[in-house]
């Protein structure tokens, strides 16, 4: 074994990632891993929060001999309002992906658009009633109407709370209250955050945080659900299905396509474009057996969630899908899109094109998609990508791997229906002690990590100790092709879980979604603490980001912990530079919210970590623990 043999293994636990990471090496293509090491080792006053470069007396670093910047900020303002601001960015990129739901949805309501309609009118209704609105005996589009209004209701500063802020628990909307964090508008809070951290504002980095947490909470209760629910009412609520995982998925004879980013707005249309039978006909023309689309990341997720397209990679497979040699197109809409992929693309015949004015990257293509026009533009995209079917280079292409079998589509709506309609088995279940708990494994790829061995690792040690896991986002491709979202996976279970799984038919680790749908674990939580009448922090739950990367995973672990949820990360944000803030994020919080980060690197010592505090939660309801 070379030395880069044994280097590539130690880049990623696949085999797709490690074929590729090769071929990127014959090809002399860069990657993410290459940059790292261009990269490391990484400046420490960045590593630990206390470089401040939030006004031009500066830019100051924190150190013994310079504990104060020039304007007397000392480290733990300085690490708050850093750490603020980063998961003002995360808050503002899944709410501002939520107000383009709520944009098309309002677009429909008001008969702008052909291109899009209401898929779920039952959900529509349901959410409508629950927010107040009349729908008896009134048109659909009213209601939507309505409805639309209410949800931008959220963003602004009319109002005392969110939206969705109703469905948590009593008992903890009043502790929200007294502690100041009740959200009252996505905008407001992310805008405020900006505000307390210009230079001269907040100069107290608890107070800071717990500012933190309000927007975090706006972005959890009322941005990312509000993007989950209007994505369920415009193209469908999930309900279990297969599907399938890895570079595998990738077609040799036919005209691939990879969707990546975030919003179902844009790789919905792209997905009914390449149905169409006149474009199926040219790319056939050009030489190609069909059409072939599979998604990257999250609008990955939402597409295999809601119509079953396999699932090329999550975050670091991105590059190593280009390097197959086999995309035509890669075609994007916002978040987690490698700057990179221009130049990787570039590389073979692929083409890159973004769609939203507000992503858009050098080098690559721009069609706009906008409501009056997202099948035309989609239609437009397709037909790029078969004109270079004929430059695909047959001598630099090579799929590799056999794709994987899954199942997704766990819903809340189609988990109770699972359950007959109620959430009375899940309780029955853990009161009995056959699911000790549920855990919800979140986010990202990093390359400072071996590719997915925390991730597939965590999840595999959770269920063994009959805990359900959740995955959305790039975790689930991990979990997908470890083999563990498919029902006979619950024979890696523990007992009590394989047997719960058995009597439902559904795998031991569900797949709820993308990145937003986060939101559906936070609703699933408030439901069952209503059920039992206690809060969300008194339920045997967790969440965890082993391989976390960007701010938006920073804001959903923020979020879950002010919700409740004790929630693990592999490593810690760069906050280490103060003791107020990492350990009001490590303790201080538990008293407050009751729940608290924990940080480990090792998967199966963050096992034991979560389980302690799963044995804890169960014995505070006096369950076996
Ligand atoms: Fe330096 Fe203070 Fe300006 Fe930050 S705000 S750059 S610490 S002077
Ligand atoms: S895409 S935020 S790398 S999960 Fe949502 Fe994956 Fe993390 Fe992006």
């Amino acid at each position: 074994m070379n030395d880069k043999k044994r280097k590539i293994e130690d880049m990623s636990i696949w085999e797709d990632a490690q074929l590729m990471l090769a071929k990127a090496e014959r090809d002399g293509v860069e990657t993410a891993w290459d940059r790292l090491g261009q990269q490391t080792p990484h400046c420490r006053f960045g590593e630990t929060g206390v470089c401040c470069r939030i006004c031009t007396m500066g830019p100051c670093r924190i150190s013994k001999k310079a504990p104060l910047g020039v304007c007397g900020a000392d480290a733990d303002v300085i690490v708050a309002r850093n750490f603020g601001r980063f998961l003002a960015g995360g808050a503002a990129g899944h709410s501002d992906h939520g107000r383009d739901c709520i944009e098309a949805f309002h677009a429909v309501a008001y008969g702008e658009t052909r291109d899009y309609g209401i898929t779920d009118q039952a959900k529509m209704v349901r959410i409508a009633q629950e927010l107040g609105i009349a729908t008896e005996d009134r048109d659909a589009m009213d209601i939507a109407r309505d409805l639309a209004d209410e949800m931008f209701e959220s963003f602004g500063s009319r109002r005392e709370e969110v939206a969705f802020v109703h469905r948590v628990p009593e008992v903890q909307r009043k502790r929200w209250k007294e502690l100041g964090i009740m959200p009252r508008g996505v905008d407001r809070e992310i805008t405020e955050m900006m505000h307390r951290t210009h230079m001269g504002c907040d100069n107290d980095a608890a107070n800071t945080l717990l500012h933190g947490a309000r927007m975090s909470l706006a972005d959890g209760w009322a941005g990312s659900m509000i993007a989950t629910e209007l994505s369920d009412i415009l193209f469908g609520t999930p309900a279990p299905h297969m599907s399938r995982v890895n570079l595998g998925v990738l077609k040799a004879d036919q005209v691939n396509i990879l969707v990546h980013g975030h919003n179902p707005i844009v790789s919905e249309k792209i997905l009914e474009a390449v149905q169409e039978p006149d474009l199926t006909a040219l790319a056939k023309e050009k030489g190609a057996a069909g059409i072939n689309l599979a998604g990257l990341c999250c609008t990955g997720n939402e597409l295999m969630m809601r119509k079953g397209i396999p699932m090329a990679g999550n975050h670091l497979m991105t590059e190593l899908a280009l390097v197959t040699g086999a995309v035509e197109l890669i075609v994007v809409d916002y978040q987690c899109i490698m700057p990179s992929l221009v130049q990787v693309g570039s590389c073979y015949h692929t083409r890159m094109v973004t769609t939203a004015d507000k992503a858009r990257f050098t080098g690559a293509e721009h069609v706009k998609f906008e409501m009056h026009n997202g099948m035309e533009q989609a239609r437009k995209v397709v037909r790029m990508a078969i004109e270079r079917f004929p430059l695909r280079n047959p001598d630099r292409v090579d799929i590799p791997s056999e794709p994987v079998e899954l199942m997704t589509g766990f819903s809340n709506e189609a988990l109770l229906e699972a359950m007959g309609g109620s959430p009375a088995p899940l309780i029955d279940a853990i009161k009995a002690g056959k699911m000790r708990g549920a855990v919800g494994i979140v986010g990202c790829n990093n390359p400072k990590y071996q590719h997915d061995y925390c991730n597939l690792n965590l999840v595999k040690e959770l269920i063994k100790k009959d805990i359900l896991v959740i995955v959305t986002g790039c975790v689930t491709t991990a979990a997908g092709k470890g083999g563990l979202l498919v029902p006979g996976a619950a024979e890696h279970a523990g007992p009590g879980l394989m047997e719960i799984c058995g009597a439902l038919g559904i795998p031991p680790v569900l797949h709820m979604g993308s990145c937003v749908d986060n939101a559906r674990i936070l609703q699933l939580g408030a439901l069952l603490a209503n059920e039992l009448g206690v809060a969300i922090s008194d339920l045997p739950l967790a969440a965890s980001s082993p391989e976390w990367y960007s701010e938006k995973a920073a804001t959903i672990g923020t979020y879950a912990v002010a919700s409740g949820i004790f929630t693990h990360l592999g490593h810690p944000p760069n906050i280490t530079g103060s003791e107020i803030v990492t350990g009001l994020a490590l303790k201080g919080l538990d008293e407050l919210v009751g729940a608290c980060f924990c940080i480990e690197s090792d998967p199966f010592r963050a096992t034991e970590l979560i389980d302690e505090r799963i044995r804890m939660k169960r014995e505070a309801l006096g369950l076996e623990p």
